[in-house]
C-alpha cells in the first residue's frame, strides 16, 4: 500500500490535505492528513466518497469528445488538439483575438492554473472576465476599510471570548473551521449565529438571532448604537487610528433603535443582549457568504468592519472580522503574463449571459471553458444558456458533462488532484498544500497543463509554455521561497505561510490612504420590496455535495425542494409536498414545497448547486444583477412568487 499526499481542490475553503491510499495501481481509500493544523487529519463526507462519485465514476469523461449532428463521438488527442487549435486560430483571424471569452470556473484553483491565463495571454489576449460569482462584494468593502482583506489565523478563533458567525454555516460548508469553533466552545468561547436561515450552525450555537435577510447593515448600526450609549467603546482606537469616525456616527444617529428593530425583525431587548456581549471582547466575527449577496453588500461588511473598531476589537488576538484568505496570494500572478497579450477585453462574470448577447466589436464567437458551470451556477441559467448557444463553437476542459459543458463542441478530459502535481493555496486559512499522483491519469484524461502546452506548441509559441510542472512551480512559489520555504519542502507537506499574520493589524498600520481604519462615510439603501413578487429567494450551498458536483446517482429523481412557511402555503392554498410554481421576474420553475415553521414568513429557501437538464436548478429564477460595488453576483435580491399548479 502506497500513500500519497495530495489536496482536495474542490471550490471549498478547507483545500483539505488528502492521503490518496493506492493499492496495485488503484486508490483505494482517502482520508485526511495529520500533518496540517487547520484541516487536522479528517475529509468532509463528499470528500471520502469522491473515488465512488467522482474519481472512478461512470459519469467522468475519459476521451476527448467531438460533437457530431449533437452526438458526443470519441476522438483522439490528435485530433482533438488540431481541431482547438484552429478553431482558436480561425476566430482569431477572422474576428480578432477578443471574439474568444476564455471562461475560467472556480472548478480548481490551483498554482498552475495561472498558466491557463498564460496561454491564452501568448496567445494574443482574448476576453476573460471580471468580478465574482462567490465572494468580492465584502472583500471590496473591506478594502475601503482597512486597505486589504485580510483574516485571522483560523486558529486564533481559540483565543476568543466570543465568535458571532455571520451569514455563514461552517458546519456544512466549512467544517474544520467548525471543529476549531466547537473546541473554542469547549474552551468556554460563546458561540453565537445571526442568520435568517436556523441552519446546523445555527442550531449548535448558545445563540441565535434570526434577522430579515439583507437587514444586517442596520444590525450592526443597532449594536454599534448600543455600544456608543453605554461607553461599551476604545476611545483610544478610535481616536488614533481611525478617520471618518464623525461621519459615521452621523450616519447611525439618523436611524433610532426602534427602527433598526424593525428593520431587523429582532426585537431592542435582544439587539441590546447581543451588543452586550460582543463588547465582552476579544470578540471574533466570522461572515460568510451570505452577507455578499446584495446590491449593497459591501455596505453591510463596512458597517460590520465598523462595529469591530467602535469596540476595540481590531488588530487583537481573538477579535476582528475576519471572512476569506486569498488563495493565489502566495503565488507570483505575473507568470500569467498579462504582457504578452496584444489585446485584451473583460466581460462581467455575474452577467456573462448578457454580456456575451450583446458583446460587439468583435461578438464573442468562441468560448473557451474550464472548471466551471454558469448555466447551472450562475444567476439567470436560461440566459446563459442562451448565450452559449449563441456562439459559433464552445471548447470545454472539465471531468464531466454539466449543464454548461454540454453545450460544447468539443470536449477535452481533464485529470483531477489525484493524477497532477500541483500546489494549492486556500480561501479559508494561510496554508500552502502539495498535490502529488497518486496514480497515472485514468482513460486518456489530462492535466490542463499538458492540455495548453499541446495548444501553444500547435499555435506555434509552445516555448512560451514549455516547462514541466516541477519547474513551473518552482518559479511560481517564488514568493514563498523568499521565505526561506524550498519548493521540495512544499511538495512534501502542507505548509502554514510564515509570513501571514495571525492577528491582522496588530500594528495599528492599515493599508488606506489614511494609514488608518476608514469608518464607512456615506450610506444609501432602498426597500426594493415588490408587492408582485413578496418573498425573498435564498439559496445556500447544499450538505453533501460542492456546488454543481452532484454524484450521478443524486440527479434522477424528485424536483428542486423549497422550504416556505406554514402560513404563506395555506394562503395561497397549496398543501405541504405539492407540487408548485415559483415565479421571479426572470422565469418560472415547478417546485416541491416543505413546509418549515422554522423558515421566516419573508423568504423561501432552497440550496444551489441542481442542474438545469434534471428541472433543479434555481438559477433559472435569479436575477442576473452586478453588486454596486466588488462586481459580485447578489443572488439573494431575487424576489418570487408562488403559485398553485392547477
Ligand atoms: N458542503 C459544501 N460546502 C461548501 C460549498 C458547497 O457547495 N457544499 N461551497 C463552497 C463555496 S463555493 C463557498 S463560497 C462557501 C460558502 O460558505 P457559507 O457562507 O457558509 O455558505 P452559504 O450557504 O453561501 O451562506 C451562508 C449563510 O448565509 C445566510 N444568509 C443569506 N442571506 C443573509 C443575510 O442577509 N444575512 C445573514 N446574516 N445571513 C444571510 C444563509 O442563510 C446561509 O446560511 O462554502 C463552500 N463550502
Ligand atoms: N443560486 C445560487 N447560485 C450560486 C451561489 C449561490 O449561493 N446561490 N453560489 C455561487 C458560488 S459561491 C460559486 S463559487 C459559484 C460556482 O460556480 P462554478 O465554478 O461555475 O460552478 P461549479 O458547480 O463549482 O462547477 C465547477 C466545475 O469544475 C469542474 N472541475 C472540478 N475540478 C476540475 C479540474 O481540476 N479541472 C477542470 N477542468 N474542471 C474541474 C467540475 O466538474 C464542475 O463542472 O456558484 C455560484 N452560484
Ligand atoms: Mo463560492
Amino acid at each position: 500500500m502506497k500513500k500519497i499526499i495530495t489536496a482536495c481542490t474542490r471550490d471549498c475553503p478547507g483545500a483539505c490535505s488528502v492521503i490518496a491510499h493506492v493499492e496495485k495501481g488503484r486508490i483505494v481509500k482517502l482520508t485526511g492528513n495529520r500533518d496540517h493544523e487547520f484541516t487536522a487529519g479528517f475529509l468532509c463526507g463528499s470528500t471520502k466518497n469522491y473515488l465512488k462519485n467522482y474519481f472512478y465514476s461512470s459519469k467522468r469523461v475519459l476521451y476527448p469528445l467531438k460533437k457530431i449532428n449533437g452526438e458526443w463521438v470519441r476522438i483522439s488527442w490528435n485530433e482533438a488538439l488540431n481541431i482547438a487549435a484552429n478553431k482558436l486560430k480561425d476566430a482569431k483571424e477572422k474576428y480578432g483575438s477578443t471574439s474568444i471569452l476564455y471562461y475560467q470556473g472556480f472548478g480548481a484553483r490551483t498554482a498552475l492554473r495561472i498558466l491557463n491565463r498564460r496561454f491564452f495571454n501568448a496567445f494574443g489576449g482574448v476576453s476573460t472576465l471580471y468580478g465574482t460569482v462567490c465572494g468580492g462584494i465584502g472583500q471590496a468593502g473591506q478594502e475601503l476599510d482597512f486597505g486589504e482583506r485580510i483574516s485571522h489565523d483560523p486558529m486564533d478563533h481559540l483565543n476568543s471570548k466570543n465568535i458571532i458567525i455571520w451569514g455563514r454555516n461552517p458546519a456544512i460548508t466549512d467544517i474544520h473551521l467548525w471543529k476549531i469553533i466547537k473546541k473554542a466552545r469547549k474552551n468556554g468561547a460563546r458561540i453565537i449565529a445571526i442568520d435568517p436561515v436556523k441552519t446546523e450552525t445555527a442550531e449548535r450555537s448558545d445563540l441565535y438571532y434570526q434577522p430579515s435577510p439583507g437587514s444586517d447593515a442596520f444590525l450592526a448600526m443597532g449594536l454599534s448604537k448600543i455600544l456608543l450609549q453605554e461607553h461599551l467603546i476604545d476611545y483610544d482606537f478610535i481616536d488614533n487610528h481611525t478617520e471618518n469616525f464623525e461621519e459615521y456616527k452621523k450616519i447611525i444617529d439618523g436611524f433610532s433603535l426602534d427602527y433598526i428593530a424593525g428593520k431587523c425583525d429582532i426585537s431592542l431587548k435582544e439587539i441590546k443582549e447581543l451588543a452586550k456581549i460582543y463588547a465582552q471582547s476579544p470578540s471574533s466575527i466570522i461572515l460568510g457568504w451570505g452577507v455578499h449577496r446584495y446590491l449593497k453588500g459591501h455596505q453591510t461588511f463596512r458597517m460590520i468592519d465598523a462595529l469591530a473598531a467602535v469596540s476595540g476589537n481590531i488588530g487583537i488576538s481573538g477579535g476582528g472580522v475576519t471572512q476569506g484568505f486569498e488563495e493565489f496570494a502566495y503565488f507570483d500572478n505575473s507568470l500569467e503574463g498579462v504582457e504578452l497579450a496584444e489585446y485584451t477585453r473583460k466581460l462581467p462574470m455575474p452577467k456573462i449571459g448578457e454580456a456575451i448577447l450583446k458583446s460587439k466589436d468583435p461578438e464573442i464567437k468562441l468560448i473557451f471553458i474550464s472548471a466551471g458551470n454558469p448555466v447551472a451556477m450562475s444567476p439567470n441559467s436560461r440566459k446563459v444558456k442562451k448565450a452559449f448557444e449563441s456562439v459559433d463553437y464552445i471548447i470545454a476542459v472539465d471531468h464531466v458533462l454539466n449543464d454548461t459543458t454540454e453545450l460544447a463542441d468539443l470536449f477535452l478530459p481533464a485529470t483531477t488532484f489525484l493524477e497532477d502535481e500541483d500546489l494549492l493555496g486556500s480561501y479559508g486559512s494561510n496554508w500552502v498544500t502539495p498535490i502529488n499522483p497518486a496514480v497515472g491519469p485514468i482513460g486518456e484524461t489530462r492535466s490542463e497543463m499538458w492540455i495548453f502546452q499541446q495548444l501553444a506548441q500547435k499555435l506555434g509559441f509552445g516555448n512560451k509554455m514549455k516547462g514541466t510542472a516541477k519547474e513551473w512551480l518552482l518559479k511560481l512559489v517564488e514568493p514563498l521561497i523568499n521565505q526561506g520555504i524550498t519548493l521540495e519542502e512544499l511538495q512534501r507537506s502542507p505548509v502554514r505561510v510564515p509570513s501571514a499574520p495571525k492577528t491582522p493589524f496588530e500594528n495599528r498600520k492599515f493599508k488606506t490612504p489614511s494609514c488608518k481604519f476608514e469608518f464607512i462615510k456615506e450610506f444609501e439603501y432602498d426597500d426594493n420590496f415588490d408587492n408582485e413578487f413578496p418573498l425573498r429567494l435564498l439559496s445556500i450551498m447544499p450538505k453533501r455535495w460542492i456546488l454543481s458536483g452532484i454524484p450521478e446517482n443524486e440527479h434522477n429523481y424528485g424536483i428542486l425542494e423549497v422550504q416556505i412557511h406554514p402560513d404563506i402555503l395555506k394562503e395561497n392554498k397549496i398543501n405541504d409536498g405539492e407540487e408548485a410554481l415559483l415565479e421571479s421576474s426572470v422565469g418560472s420553475l415547478v417546485i416541491k414545497v416543505i413546509g418549515n415553521k422554522r423558515v421566516r414568513k419573508d423568504y423561501v429557501l432552497t440550496k444551489n448547486g441542481g442542474w438545469l437538464k434534471y428541472n433543479k436548478c434555481v438559477n433559472v429564477l435569479t436575477k442576473d444583477l452586478i453588486s454596486e460595488l466588488g462586481n459580485g453576483a447578489p443572488y439573494n435580491e431575487t424576489f418570487v412568487r408562488i403559485k398553485k399548479l392547477n
